[in-house]
């Protein structure tokens, strides 16, 4: 399999957390997200993925799977061990929407091309894009610190879903230098998850196409 990656791309970190609990090989084609006006906007790539974002990825039939959501749903389809989700459809829903609070509410705010938007069309300066990013995350922290449980992982003692949700946006969180004091429930399951090879490998600083 190939994935399409950026080694800062919280979405991307998310597939590569799930492939390596999954125990899957990969190999890496590295998309830079500002480098050449952005490589997600070349004509190569936009064949790949029409959305012109990261991640991607590529099966050994050559089909493309896009999303990482659903990319990662499909791996716990075809790989079902660990599984990514619990077997009791309540304890999957609140997984599930922890996930989405982190996938669906707070990232698409923040992440490149809203981001870029807002320096270049709207004229915000870098400490309006800050206030912005903040914003955003602590309103979307502030609910997963409501809803998780961290024994030691978000939901227990099987890594899952909003795990591989989680880890990225802390990631994203700190390089924008938000504080998070205020989520220990959060900080706690980070620093358990810190420590399994899976997410170790999966580090923005420990992908071939890291700065
Ligand atoms: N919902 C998508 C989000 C993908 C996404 O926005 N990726 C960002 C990087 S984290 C990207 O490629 N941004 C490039 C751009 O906006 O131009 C997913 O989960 O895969």
């Amino acid at each position: 399999m190939k994935l399409y990656s950026f080694f800062r791309s919280s979405a991307a970190y998310r597939v590569r957390i799930a492939l390596n609990l999954k125990g899957l090989t990969y190999e890496t084609s590295a998309i830079h997200l500002t480098k050449d006006g952005g490589q997600q906007h070349q004509a190569a790539y936009r064949v790949v993925n029409p959305q012109m974002r990261v991640p991607a990825m590529a099966l050994p039939d050559g089909e493309i799977l896009l999303q990482s959501l659903a990319i990662i749903e499909y791996l716990d389809e075809v790989q079902p061990e660990p599984h990514f989700l619990p077997s009791d459809p309540l304890r999957r829903a609140r997984v599930r929407a922890v996930a989405q609070i982190i996938a669906c509410d707070i990232h698409p705010l923040n992440n490149t091309g809203p981001l870029n938007y807002l320096r270049r069309q709207l004229k915000a300066d870098d400490s309006a894009v800050n206030a912005w990013y903040a914003h955003w995350v602590t309103a979307g922290f502030d609910a997963v610190e409501a809803l998780i449980d961290p024994a030691p992982y978000a939901f227990g003692a099987q890594v899952g879903l909003a795990d591989i949700c989680l880890v990225p946006q802390v990631f994203n969180a700190r390089r924008f230098k938000v504080p998070l004091e205020r989520y220990p429930k959060i900080v706690a399951a980070d620093a358990a998850l810190a420590k399994l090879p899976a997410f170790d490998k999966a580090r923005p600083e420990n992908q071939p196409d890291a700065e």
